[in-house]
């Protein structure tokens, strides 16, 4: 039999947007206005060609990963288009510096990317490849700062469409703010529906500790960051001390953040990534850890992606239904009783190419 060879990488492109939101997304340390994304198409020799995309958080990163990636292109070309092995060689080559921030941003966009590419010349979508099966993923509705009298609509439209699940993000006021503001969103969803709030690292310990206590009430599903992320001591702190659970882990930067906030006892759930761990192939690794510490899982963001890895995820929770690239994907997975199932081939996105003309930052 002739030896396979793998198809081979031929090039990076990648394409600023800056796409607007379905709805204003305001948290406790900031707004944004738009998704600021980078769009990537990785091609292989074979003219297959894979996607993915990278949330800026802000345009003002999205020329410098534009530039990386472009640099990193002239390292992977000629490469095999095999995600977990180029996983292996990235890492030690970005080993003096780290891969937080930018870098990590982009090779896990890479990874993405790869896996896609994978998938789409297999014909297949990535959960099969990970040997899952395509399946309907419960998702949570993540809102921004909610006003429950203006968007009472916005709220009651989530449980038309299906979810049981809401998050809302607060701490943008007093405790009294907090109150009031849960009260009015669990008015609104009623009693039965699952509710989240994050104060995405807003509070000192004390402080959450305090507010903590005065939310017990509304059955919240989980406290999200409730001090900055990279305070495990206070993670743990907070923890001790709320009968809700704490949910983490959007911050962590790949497997060894993960095992040390394991390690202090930082949280009852995690949510990690997929941009900031590695991507697919990152997940995978945090999925060992996620399962012998008994921590059940989320994902964060990146709708399209966290489908094909939740069904094969031990312990997956919730799929984060936050919606930040939809608008410039020609067919967004389809959402039906609050579950959203993947798509294939690969990834199962491709780019609506007017949408990006017209986003184009
Ligand atoms: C979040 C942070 C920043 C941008 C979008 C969303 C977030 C979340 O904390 O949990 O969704
Ligand atoms: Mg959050």
């Amino acid at each position: 039999m002739p030896e396979a060879t793998a198809p081979a990488i031929r090039s990076i492109a990648t394409r600023a947007v800056a796409a607007p939101l379905s709805r204003p997304l305001r948290t406790a340390s900031g707004s944004i206005p738009n998704a600021p994304l980078l769009l990537l198409d990785v091609e292989s020799d074979e003219g297959v060609t894979g996607r993915a995309w990278i949330f800026g958080y802000t345009t003002l990163t999205l020329r410098a990963l534009a530039a990386f990636l472009e640099d990193l292109e002239e390292v992977v070309k000629g490469q095999p288009a095999a995600p977990t092995a180029l996983y292996k060689d990235l890492e030690a080559r970005f080993r003096l510096m780290g891969r937080q921030g930018l870098v990590g941003m982009a090779l896990s966009g890479l990874d993405m990317a790869l896996w896609d590419l994978q998938g789409r010349a297999l014909g297949k979508p990535v959960v099969e490849l990970l040997g899952g099966r395509v399946v309907p993923v419960p998702a949570y509705d993540s809102y921004g700062v909610v006003d429950p009298v203006a968007d009472r609509a916005a709220l009651e439209g989530s449980l038309e469409k299906g979810f049981r699940a809401i998050k809302i993000k607060i701490g943008v006021g007093d405790l009294a703010w907090d109150l009031d503001n849960v009260a009015g969103v669990r008015e609104v969803v009623g009693p039965e529906v699952r509710l989240m709030v994050d104060y995405n690292q807003s509070l000192s310990a004390p402080e959450a500790l305090r507010r903590i206590a005065a939310l017990e009430r509304f059955d919240l599903t989980w406290v999200e960051e409730p001090v900055p992320a990279e305070d495990l001591a206070g993670h743990a702190r907070v923890r001790a001390g709320s009968a809700i659970p704490i949910q983490t882990g959007e911050n962590w930067w790949f497997g060894p953040d993960m095992a040390h906030a394991i390690a202090a006892g930082a949280c009852d759930l995690c949510m990690p990534d997929l941009m900031k761990v590695g991507g697919i192939t990152g997940w995978l690794r945090l999925m060992g850890q996620a399962e012998a510490a008994a921590l059940p899982v989320s994902s964060h963001l990146f709708i399209e992606a966290s489908a094909h890895v939740l069904p094969v995820t031990p312990l997956a929770h919730y799929l984060e239904y936050m919606d930040l690239a939809s608008p410039v994907i020609a067919e967004p997975p389809t959402l039906a009783e609050g579950c959203v199932t993947p798509r294939g081939p690969g990834l199962g996105m491709d780019w609506d190419e007017g949408a990006v003309e017209r986003y184009r930052f």
